[in-house]
């Protein structure tokens, strides 16, 4: 971890939010299980993202808890003990002494005690705030002993990790560029055959060369892989002609980028995938211009749609007037072709809070210091039966995704270093081989 955000953030995060609670509230976070990949190996271990937010704090079998009496802040993180034994095994353990020292906390305990701990403290505090569903053993030992409500603190959080502080925009911005690089060099290797699991390797391995991680899996799509919006398997060589979608991101202490890129593996865009992708980037274009703060969020959704329904028409791709393409609420006849959000909040995590993604609810207003994705598409699957569209745009799918910040002199796209231009990317495709 790069200590680029300061203790003393951390502790201002930690003020805020016992500013915002109840009175004589206590507030737990535990820390997120590791998961089993299978028997007793386990997946890389990623801390839960409101326990960061608020300390830094990334190893396992941990509880972060913040108090407020009379007003004062009290904050605790129960961490396992040091144990010779086991750190010979898993390495070394920072321990409840070694939390006092480096991290914001008030105090701290080991995590053997925190029954023991909890029960006792309980009783003092009138208003208990916990994330329910993380942990299931803290859960039973809150419920054995806590008897009235319990409140949900993310209300408070998710309000406060929506607005990024400039450290947090700072993370977002080196997390930015790795992933730039990352899809530049992809496009550098791509030629006719290239596997997907090949571009995959090498955006995974300039991720681990830059000390970074995937902030989600790799979406490596090749012809008519490029259509399926969450393809996984990346398995499958692409062909001469076709297109390669690729959605990936690193995270770097903790906050994510989340980029897409789609390329001819030839170097040339065929006409028919040069129509298309033209669309779709002047939606992109379209949609980001809405990016404006005080917008409310179903502008950029509307920007990159109205662009795209009328293209649809030009092209001769839908065969009605604009209003049945746009459809009253969005749900025209364009959404057969763009099925997803224009979209989302992003930070610790990919898909984050504060909003604008969830179903019918509206989305927040866009505020200076949010950061957004914004990654428009068109899709048109080969062996859909429900569709019907001219032969030579069959077998096509195109997303093209940036990285937003909110500001007052408007948006500034983090993620500007990757090339999306059709005469760039043509360019550097296959200009490493
Ligand atoms: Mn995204």
């Amino acid at each position: 971890m790069e200590d680029v955000v300061s203790n003393s953030e951390f502790f201002r995060r930690q003020d805020d939010l016992i500013s915002k609670v109840l009175p004589n509230s206590l507030v737990i976070i535990p820390n997120n299980l590791a998961s089993v990949r299978s028997n007793d190996t386990k997946y890389p271990y990623r801390a839960n993202s409101y326990v960061i937010y608020l300390s830094n704090w990334i190893e396992q079998k941990s509880v972060l808890s913040i108090s407020n009496t009379d007003g004062a802040r009290e904050t605790t993180l129960y961490v396992k003990p040091r144990e010779t034994q086991k750190e010979i095994w898993e390495g070394r353990i920072i321990g409840p002494e070694g939390v006092l020292s480096n991290w914001p906390v008030d105090s701290s305990n080991s995590i053997l005690d925190f029954e023991n701990s909890i029960k006792s403290r309980l009783s003092k505090y009138s208003n208990l705030y916990l994330i329910v569903g993380i942990d299931p053993d803290i859960d039973n030992i809150i419920q054995k002993y806590w008897h009235k409500e319990i409140l949900d603190p993310r209300i408070h959080l998710d309000e406060m990790r929506s607005i990024k502080s400039d450290s947090e925009i700072d993370l977002m911005k080196i997390a930015c560029s790795i992933s730039s690089d990352a899809h530049i060099k992809a496009m550098a290797i791509s030629r006719p055959g290239i596997g997907e699991w090949e571009i995959q390797a090498s955006i995974e391995g300039h991720f681990t060369m830059c000390r970074s991680t995937n902030s989600y899996n790799p979406i490596v799509g090749g012809g008519d892989n490029s259509t399926i919006l969450h393809y996984s398997t990346n398995s499958e060589t692409i062909g001469g002609d076709e297109l390669v979608l690729v959605d990936a991101g690193c995270e770097v202490n903790g906050y994510a980028s989340d980029i897409t890129r789609t390329w001819p593996v030839s170097g040339k865009f065929t006409q028919p995938q040069r129509d298309i992708y033209e669309l779709v980037l002047k939606a992109e274009i379209a949609a980001i211009e809405a990016c404006q703060a005080g917008s409310p969020w179903i502008n950029m959704h509307k920007a990159a749609s109205e662009v795209l329904a009328r293209g649809l028409i030009d092209l001769g791709i839908l065969d009605c007037s604009f209003e049945q393409a746009l459809g009253n609420n969005f749900d025209g006849e364009y959404r057969k072709f763009f099925m997803h959000g224009t979209g989302h909040m992003l930070g610790l995590d990919v898909h984050d809070v504060g909003g604008g993604r969830q179903g019918d609810k509206p989305g927040p207003e866009l505020s200076p210091g949010m950061v957004v994705t914004v990654e428009p598409g068109l899709y048109f699957a080969s062996w859909r039966n429900d569709i019907s569209v001219p032969k030579k745009y069959s077998g096509i799918g195109i997303r093209i995704e940036d990285d937003v910040l909110i500001t007052e002199d408007g948006p500034v796209v983090l993620s500007d270093m990757c090339p999306k231009t059709i005469d760039e990317i043509e360019s550097i495709v296959g200009s490493a081989l």
